[in-house]
């Protein structure tokens, strides 16, 4: 989690707690894909459901925090 600062974490861990709607500390391709929606980038569940199998580490098929930020570490990236 090196590239994002304290307050870009709680940026993430606020925005990550609001669509994980079944608290179950992850977000499955539903909610990963309303929360990359709200984010104001247009994506389709083909390209979510990738994203999770690319960094769902543990393979549950859905991604936990840590997951997460580095999903949004390679977002930048490709900035
Ligand atoms: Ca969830």
């Amino acid at each position: 989690m090196a590239t994002f600062s304290a307050d870009q974490i709680n940026d993430f861990k606020e925005l990550f707690n609001e669509h994980d709607s079944n608290g179950d500390g992850r977000v499955n391709i539903d909610e990963l894909h309303k929360l990359i929606a709200s984010l104001g980038v247009d994506t389709t569940k083909d390209v979510v459901d990738s994203a999770i199998q690319k960094f769902d580490a543990d393979e549950v098929g859905a991604l936990n925090f840590e997951e997460f930020v580095s999903l949004m570490a390679a977002l930048r990236e490709m900035d």
